[in-house]
């Protein structure tokens, strides 16, 4: 091997290196390049009722008008002032007040709403209404006009977005009221008509990748899962999970963004799972733990808990009734892009 003339860390080399605008690899070698996922979020829960009375506040603040979306973002403490709940993905929980309008417009970044607490709202998308009761799944997916409005009692709804990835890309484009296009296909119900009994219109449009049905009702959701439950073995990993599907292929919801329902029963702690997707639990109801990384956080209905890659998630239920979960998860682009893997237990 050739021996090494000058020093690797003469302060000369590393001013001229800096003026020309270059780094040394081998200083970062190992941050970049390794062996497992290290992100930076680590394992969080928000109790709902910490965030409530703060979300609360902000409406006598703030309208919906002005702030043009009333969100509390999830900061992930290990990212703290980044707008990131876990090293891919956003969270935040939004409020529209009675009489309030989240005023419609459009951007790249994929939204999915998972309602908290709800009276009579509603989210439209290209101007189709759809209701948002407690624990429907909405989603807003990328370029699609989208507004909120028709709470009779505040309405609370958590935020899953893409925004930390298109941000990445710097690929955002955005477009707010104005020049809406009128849509005459905007009828309520259409879209479950054409899409929400595994049937689909022929006449369809190949090129259009995300999910053309938007709205996941619970009661709909929470019957599969149950019926399921009662008659499929429990998986020693996962608990009973279902994915939200897109019916045109089966594939993830959003080009971006999978989504999950989880149901773990009384008495049983899952065995430990990896997986290289950051992800985002609800709580939806019954009582439960999230080990993760060492710790134990508690989760319960509305209470919302951040993932990160790879750590080791083994869920616990504690309560005496079924504990279920909403999540929500960058595995689509994982699974896209080449990046997934996954490590299950003995
Ligand atoms: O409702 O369209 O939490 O555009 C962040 C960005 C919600 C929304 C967020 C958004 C929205």
């Amino acid at each position: 091997m050739a021996a090494t003339t000058a020093p690797i860390d003469g302060a000369d080399f590393r001013h001229a290196l800096d003026q020309a605008s270059v780094s040394p690899l081998w200083d970062v070698m190992a941050a970049l390049v390794t062996e497992t996922p290290k992100p930076r979020a680590v394992p969080h829960v928000w109790p709902f009722a910490a965030l409530k009375p703060q979300l609360l506040e902000a409406g006598r603040r703030i309208t919906a008008e002005q702030a043009e979306r009333r969100v509390l973002i999830l900061e992930n403490p290990g990212t703290a002032g980044d707008h990131t709940v876990t090293d891919a993905l956003y969270a935040g929980l939004q409020l529209v007040l009675p009489g309030e309008t989240a005023p419609v417009h459009r951007h790249t970044q994929s939204a999915l709403r998972f309602v908290l607490e709800s009276e009579g709202a509603w989210t439209s998308v290209d101007g189709e209404p759809v209701n948002m009761a407690p624990f429907d799944l909405v989603l807003t997916p990328s370029w699609r006009w989208h507004e909120h409005g028709g709470a009779v009692a505040p309405t609370i709804w958590l935020d899953g977005l893409d925004i930390p990835i298109v941000q990445r890309f710097s690929a955002g484009f955005a477009e707010r009221e104005g020049n809406v296009p009128a849509n005459e296909h905007a009828i309520s119900g259409r879209t479950r008509a054409a899409y929400g009994a595994n049937l689909k219109p022929t006449n369809m449009q190949a090129a259009e990748t995300d999910t053309p049905l938007f709205h996941f009702p619970y009661a709909v959701w929470s019957e599969s899962l149950a019926q399921y439950a009662q008659k499929t073995p429990v998986d020693p990993h996962r608990g009973w999970t279902l994915e939200f599907t897109n019916p045109r292929d089966g594939g993830a919801i959003m080009r971006t963004i999978s989504a999950f329902v989880t149901m773990v029963p009384p008495g049983m702690k899952t065995k430990a799972r990896r997986q290289s997707a950051g992800a985002v639990f609800a709580g939806v109801s019954g009582a439960g733990m999230l080990h993760v990384g060492g710790e134990a956080l508690g989760i319960g209905p509305r209470d919302v808990g951040a993932v990160p890659s790879w750590a080791a998630l083994e869920i616990e239920n504690t309560g005496e009734a079924p504990l279920v979960l909403f999540s929500y998860s960058d595995r689509a682009c994982h699974e896209k892009l080449g990046f997934w893997k996954e490590s299950l237990s003995q």
